[in-house]
């Protein structure tokens, strides 16, 4: 194999997944309702007017994925913990129910030598706290540090990696802005104060984190980091792009980097949108040394001025290339570009937290499922990780989302994002072509 296929030795394979999107068992064991189990009860808000219930039960079938994870190489597995497992009303006393399963989950997971990194907060907040204001309210930072610190308590010597959130962008923004996700607020005027509590909340956790003294133990946070590109050369529309790779992008990267929020941003929202939650020593929290940066890399996004978009003065335009089932551009260099923007802002290790494509995959009358356009779209994004290694990034994982099969939130079971299929009627589990490509590549560590 020539160089320029094989990874560094050490490099860290891995799936991701999360809580909501695969355990069920979402009353089970004293566990209590998440703003996810409350939304998907709306009508009509989800497609095909499925819940994440029941999802891929692997809250029973956990030994059964670590099967298979084992079977396919992983060197590492990124699961989320359900916060109203551990804490049913958001605080007071621990589930121990709820934290069992999970000391169940990393043990497994320990005996097949998958190393677990844990994401302490996937979107599933405690209805009860959403009930009291959700992350509108200052104090829900405060709430999470004490999750947070509770965790690392109970289960810091097992797990050596620690995410604080998950793209935090995209619960500000479609949970409490457009509505689309869950607490299914449209509040356009909430998603800053949302962000800002989200960041100072991850700072927190951090301080929590040294606080605990897990010396072989990391801590970072996931970030959605997706290119954004102008239309046209017009200035319109490079500053068009601009202003969504601010909303997107830098309004994360920057405070947890740099400790401000970006200039334009501040302009083009105005102070006074900014500011009020905002106190003093809030940017020193924010901006805590972390110890590496994930990264969720899925496409590239084209944009164009127009000002009839109040809130961005932006167009999305349509994809220029083939798209997957999400309807989202096939771009590999996706990931070369999204790793540059991560070292504009930092040089500390870095993991493609989440990397993979929905397709519409037929199941063959024998049972099985040639998933080659998704085989294609890895071996493509495996490439292009391997291009950014050389071009300099200090990257050190990639994960594919998803091990398997599960709930596309808003979208429902229908868009199929999995190395491994799922039949949700009988919960049959059966390995798609991609991911034996997989196994190969952990195999022979590259391409
Ligand atoms: O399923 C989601 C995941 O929960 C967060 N990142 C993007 C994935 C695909 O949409």
């Amino acid at each position: 194999m020539s160089d320029d296929l094989r990874f560094p030795p050490g490099f860290l394979w891995g799936a991701a997944t999360a809580a909501y999107q695969i355990e069920g068992a979402w009353d089970a064991d004293g566990k209590g309702e998440s703003i996810w189990d409350r939304f998907v009860r709306r009508p009509g808000v989800i497609a095909g007017g499925d819940t994440g219930d029941v999802a891929c039960d692997h809250y029973h079938r956990y030994a059964e994925d670590v099967g298979h994870m084992a079977a396919m190489g992983l060197g590492a597995y990124r699961f989320s913990i359900a916060w109203p497992r551990i804490f049913p009303s958001g605080g007071g006393r621990p589930n121990q129910a709820g934290l069992d399963f999970y000391r169940r989950l990393i043990a497994a997971l320990r005996d097949h030598g998958i190393t677990p990194m844990a994401t302490i907060h996937h979107w599933d907040l405690p209805q009860a706290l959403e009930d009291r204001g959700g992350w509108v309210n200052r104090d829900t930072a405060l709430r999470f540090a004490e999750y947070a610190s509770f965790l690392f308590q109970a289960l810091g010597a097992e797990v050596p990696m620690w995410a604080t959130h998950n793209e935090p962008f995209v619960q500000a923004f479609y949970g409490y802005g457009t509505g689309e996700n869950a607490p299914g607020r449209r509040n356009p005027w909430a998603i800053l104060p949302v962000g800002h509590h989200l960041l100072l909340s991850h700072g927190l956790a951090v301080d929590a984190f040294r606080a605990a003294h897990l010396p072989s133990a990391q801590i970072g946070i996931v970030l959605m980091i997706w290119p954004h590109h102008p239309a046209s050369p017009r200035p319109a529309d490079v500053r068009a792009a601009w202003r969504i790779d601010g909303g997107m992008n830098r309004l994360f990267l920057e405070p947890l980097f740099r400790g401000r929020y970006p200039e334009d941003m501040l302009r083009h929202f105005g102070r006074r949108l900014m500011r009020p939650p905002v106190r003093p020593d809030d940017m020193e929290i924010i901006s805590r040394k972390i110890d590496f940066l994930g990264v969720n890399s899925y496409t590239r996004l084209i944009h164009a001025a127009d000002w009839r978009d109040l809130l961005t003065g932006a167009r999305q335009v349509p994809p220029r290339g083939p798209t997957t089932a999400m309807g989202w551009e096939i771009y590999p260099d996706c990931i070369v570009e999204a790793l540059a923007k991560a070292r504009e802002y930092t040089d500390l290790p870095l993991y493609i937290t989440e990397s993979g494509a929905a397709f519409n995959d037929v199941v063959g009358p024998d049972g099985h499922i040639d998933d080659a356009a998704r085989t294609d779209y890895l071996r493509m994004h495996i490439a292009a990780a391997r291009r950014a290694i050389t071009a300099g990034a200090d990257l050190r994982g990639y994960f594919v989302w998803t091990l398997m099969d599960n709930f596309e939130w808003a979208q429902g079971c229908a868009k199929r994002f999995g190395l491994i299929h799922v039949d949700f009627t009988t919960q049959r589990r059966t390995w798609k072509g991609s991911a034996r490509f997989f196994r190969d590549v952990i195999a022979r560590n590259g391409l």
